[in-house]
This record gives structure tokens, C-alpha cells and sequence, in this order.
């Protein structure tokens, strides 16, 4: 029997496959849908202390290769988030979830992590360091010296399994840089990638959504090849107890299989499953199970990190 099951930090996934934060993760309802779908977990919008409206619409628009959004970090804030993954806890036949968080500040990402770590909630928790959509608010894992900074006083207090969510790197001294800083810290997983920052969609002659004079983050086709290489790069760098989770591109089982081929141990979907809705996970199994049977694999360890290279 092929089985796409997988493990993060002892939390065992029936399915590798799930949303990216940031799509159908804005409620409960939507969050039930992702769980009652073929996904092995789901992880919540970023949650910050307070809720927020966001940026003025239109702030997320579909495009043929994928998407562009300027969301500005839109959210019911952190307690709603905490309060519902921690109740699915005690639930029969639940997941384990992923809460994905962070401050409007270093002090207030401190002060959401402190309320974790003081709640029930046994789960994962990805700590986002990458919004691009925040006037203002620089990527935080695009200035190394703060990342640091900030996942040394985490540590100090946090002893849950964290993970981090990344933006795209480009160069490959900021991969060993970054790879350097991560592997310091007992961190469970790191999430590439977030989208890729600040692109331009233009139609006839005018930019398509209303935030920053048209700048978002870019998801979807343009961004897969981008992922691919930030998955391999960390799955090489990283120590082995951190887990690299694949977002970026996916739409297909052949693009959750090169994810895991570069190394994922977990694969994410955002725009697809913007533009498909949940069913999406059902086909993408499918067709990733088709792939595996194909080659003669029965689990996701048959292959995962083994890209082969031109010798
Ligand atoms: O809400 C957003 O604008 C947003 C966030 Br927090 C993020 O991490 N990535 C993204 O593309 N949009």
C-alpha cells in the first residue's frame, strides 16, 4: 500500500499535504472545511495579539500563472486561533494542527509566544517571519541580526515544538548565512517559502490590487522553482532534527513530489487551493500516490532528498 504519511517533531500526518497559511485559514469554518478535506493538518492564518482588518480591497487577485496579494495581515487575532486548535485537541479522530503566529513587534511576537506556551495547546506552532504586506514592517528573516535575536529569546522560554516561516533567500550566501543562525536553535521545522516579496501585476495600464500602489507577494506558478531550490538548499544545510516543509508552486502531484525529492517532509498549497478549494487535496494524493506507484515507491522516505544531480 503507498502511504503518503509523514512526521514533524513526533507528530505523525496521515497526508503529507495541507494549506498554506494565509488560504482558507481565516475561520473556523474555513479551517473545518481544510480538516473534513484528504489534508493531513491544517495551519491557521497568522494570528497577532490583536485582530486586524487588514489592508482596503482589492487586496488578492488570481492570475493565469498564480496570484499576487497585499493582505496586510488580516486576522481574528491570536486567541481565536489558540482557543479553537487547542479545542480540536480534545476532539476523537483529530490532527495535530499548526498555529501560525507572530508579533507587530519583537515584544508582542514574545508576549503571543509566552501565551502558548502558558495554554494547553500541545501542538506546532510556526512563528511567521516573512510578511511582505505590512507597511512599513520589513520582512523580519530578510535582517539576519534580528532573526537571531529574536529565536535566542525564544528559546529561552519556549519549549513547545516551534517552526519558522521563511521567505524566499536568492543568493547562496544568504542560504548558508541563514542556515548558520538556524541550526543554533532546537527549532522542529522550517517552512520554505512565504511568497515572493513584492512583485507587480499590471492590467491594461494599472496595477491590480489597491495596497502599496499595486507591490505583493507573488504565489503559484512563477514561484515554484524558487521554492524547489529553498526547500534543497536548507534540506542540505539544515541538522536533520529540523524538518523542511514545501510551499510554493504546488498544483499538482508531480509538483508535491519534486517538493519532497528536494526535501520536504511536508508540502503546502496556497493559491491552487485558493483557485480549487479543498477537494484539491483528494486529487493531489492521488495523483502523488499515481506518481509514487509509478516508481515503485511506498512511502515518502523512498524518496524524499533524493534529487539526483549531473554529474
Ligand atoms: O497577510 C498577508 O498579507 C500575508 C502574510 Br501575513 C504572509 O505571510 N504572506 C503573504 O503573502 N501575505
Amino acid at each position: 500500500m503507498v502511504s503518503t504519511q509523514t512526521t514533524i517533531a513526533g507528530f505523525t500526518f496521515t497526508n503529507c499535504l495541507m494549506n498554506a497559511a494565509g488560504v482558507f485559514c481565516m475561520t473556523k469554518e474555513e479551517l473545518e472545511a481544510v480538516e473534513q478535506s484528504a489534508a493531513g493538518s491544517f495551519v491557521t492564518k497568522t494570528g497577532t495579539l490583536a485582530a486586524r482588518q487588514g489592508n482596503p480591497e482589492p487586496r488578492y487577485v488570481d492570475t493565469e500563472l498564480g496570484s499576487i496579494n497585499s493582505m496586510g495581515l488580516p486576522n481574528l487575532g491570536v486567541d481565536y486561533y489558540l482557543d479553537y486548535v487547542t479545542e480540536l485537541q480534545y476532539k476523537e479522530n483529530t490532527k495535530p494542527h499548526f498555529l501560525s503566529l507572530v508579533g507587530m513587534s519583537p515584544d508582542e511576537t514574545h508576549t503571543i509566544l509566552k501565551k502558548v506556551m502558558d495554554s494547553d495547546y500541545n501542538g506546532l506552532v510556526e512563528l511567521n517571519l516573512s510578511c511582505p504586506n505590512v507597511p512599513g514592517k520589513p520582512q523580519i528573516a530578510y535582517d539576519f541580526e534580528t532573526t537571531n535575536q529574536i529565536l535566542s529569546e525564544v528559546f529561552r522560554y519556549y519549549t513547545k515544538p516551534l517552526g519558522i516561516k521563511l521567505p524566499p533567500y536568492f543568493d547562496i550566501v544568504h542560504f548558508d548565512q541563514a542556515a548558520e543562525i538556524f541550526n543554533q536553535y532546537p527549532l522542529a521545522f522550517v517552512n520554505c517559502v512565504n511568497s515572493v516579496g513584492n512583485g507587480l501585476v499590471i492590467q491594461d495600464e494599472t496595477v491590480v490590487i489597491k495596497p502599496k500602489n499595486g507591490f505583493g507577494g507573488i504565489g503559484g506558478d512563477y514561484i515554484k522553482p524558487t521554492a524547489l531550490a529553498n526547500v534543497h538548499a536548507f534540506y542540505q544545510r539544515l541538522k536533520p532534527e529540523i524538518k523542511i516543509i514545501g510551499t510554493g508552486g504546488v498544483k499538482t502531484g508531480r509538483d508535491a513530489f519534486e517538493h519532497i525529492l528536494c526535501g520536504a517532509s511536508m508540502v503546502q498549497i496556497g493559491t491552487a487551493l485558493h483557485q480549487e478549494g479543498p477537494e484539491i487535496f483528494e486529487r493531489i494524493t492521488n495523483e502523488l500516490k499515481d506518481i509514487m506507484t509509478e516508481k515503485g515507491y511506498q512511502s515518502l522516505d523512498d524518496f524524499r532528498g533524493k534529487l539526483n544531480y549531473i554529474n
